[in-house]
């Protein structure tokens, strides 16, 4: 399995995040991607930098306004007198119209931002864009007909929905490495989303599609972040209705409970006969995760690699969080080298 990694990433540096009330520095930090790239090296995989991609693959599951956003909001930001990084300061809550987009830098912030712990530096988009790239260049190896491939993606992208940026996320790589093997004639495509919290934005990209198949397990919105989407009962609408499914825990869950959900999410994704699987990999469901609350223990990464063998799909593998730093490459490379070992 081959590993694809861009020196960009670095560029995201995003000083500080509100965090339940303070500003603290970012968990979403550089040395994440150091501490995994290291470990998957030292495991003896391959490592390579993305291929380049027109600007025009984004906007098929984003929206147009929102990527120029991004590309420009740094710049923007400095010419009127700022620097170091963005945080919104307001929102379009309920009661407000959403049919007006402010054309004043802080307002537009807050219009495309759905929380205030995700800055954007003068380098996010350059990151963004590389992280995109890593997931893309990942899904073409695959629809080539590699058996699998490992995007080292930076900043992370579940969050981020067609027209929205939060949890650390700006480009949804999933989604786009998804919509990329659709693209290339992959007739059904599935994503298992296994990060800690829900994967919100691929939601909202592929909620009217049914042929896209969105599949996540993750802490419940009822306590955990991103407190207003990933209930059982939201299933896609329209042609998309029952094309996506949500496996919701409580925090403390461990592994026993843990593989039971993965067990039923995995008959979800093995009754779809997906021509393709992305698996938007956190692994902030690690006990040592400092913002997470899930009981996975460093040997159970492995068993969960192994039975995503099992599914016996054509797999892109896209890294999304885990904030335990010194643990994130062992963590990695044990789901990795567990479905290595059952291919
Ligand atoms: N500042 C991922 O794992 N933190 N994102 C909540 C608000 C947000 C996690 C506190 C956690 C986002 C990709
Ligand atoms: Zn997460």
């Amino acid at each position: 399995m081959k590993v694809v990694h861009s020196p960009l990433h670095a560029r995201h540096d995003g000083g500080k995040e509100l965090h339940r009330g303070e500003l603290v520095p970012c968990f979403e930090m550089p040395a994440r991607a150091d501490f995994i790239l290291q470990a998957l090296v030292r495991e003896g995989f391959e490592v390579s930098e993305p291929r380049p991609f027109a600007l025009e693959s984004l906007p098929r599951v984003h929206d147009a306004g929102f990527i120029e956003f991004l590309r420009t909001a740094h710049a923007e930001w400095r010419a009127i007198g700022k620097g170091g990084f963005m945080l919104p300061g307001g929102f379009p809550a309920r009661g407000m119209r959403q049919d007006r987009i402010p054309s004043g830098i802080n307002g537009r912030m807050g219009y495309y931002a759905f929380d205030a712990g995700t800055p954007i530096v003068e380098g996010t988009w350059d990151a963004a864009l590389a992280a995109a790239h890593c997931a893309l260049t990942a899904a073409a190896r695959v629809a080539e007909g590699e058996r699998s491939a490992y995007a080292l993606c930076r900043p992370p992208g579940h969050h981020a929905g067609q027209a929205t940026y939060g949890g650390y996320c700006f480009l949804n790589n999933a989604a786009l490495a998804a919509q990329y093997l659709r693209d290339c004639g992959k007739a059904r495509v599935a994503v298992l989303d296994v990060d800690y919290h829900h994967g919100n934005g691929t939601q909202d990209i592929f909620w009217e599609r049914s042929d896209v198949l969105f599949v996540s397990i993750h802490g419940t919105p009822e306590t955990e972040y991103p407190y207003f989407l990933g209930y059982a009962d939201e299933r896609g609408v329209g042609a998309g209705e029952g094309y996506t499914r949500n496996f919701p825990l409580p925090r403390g869950t461990s592994w026993a409970e843990y593989s039971t959900a993965l067990d039923a999410a995995l008959d979800t994704l093995a009754g779809f006969s997906p021509d393709a699987l992305v698996v938007s990999l956190g692994v902030d469901t690690y006990e040592g995760d400092p913002i997470s609350a899930f009981k996975l223990a460093t040997h159970h990464f492995p068993l969960m690699g192994e039975r995503l063998a099992a599914l016996k799909v054509p797999t892109v593998f896209v890294q999304e969080g885990g904030y335990a730093v010194q643990d994130l490459g062992v963590n990695v490379a044990g789901v990795l080298k567990g479905f290595l070992a059952k291919i």
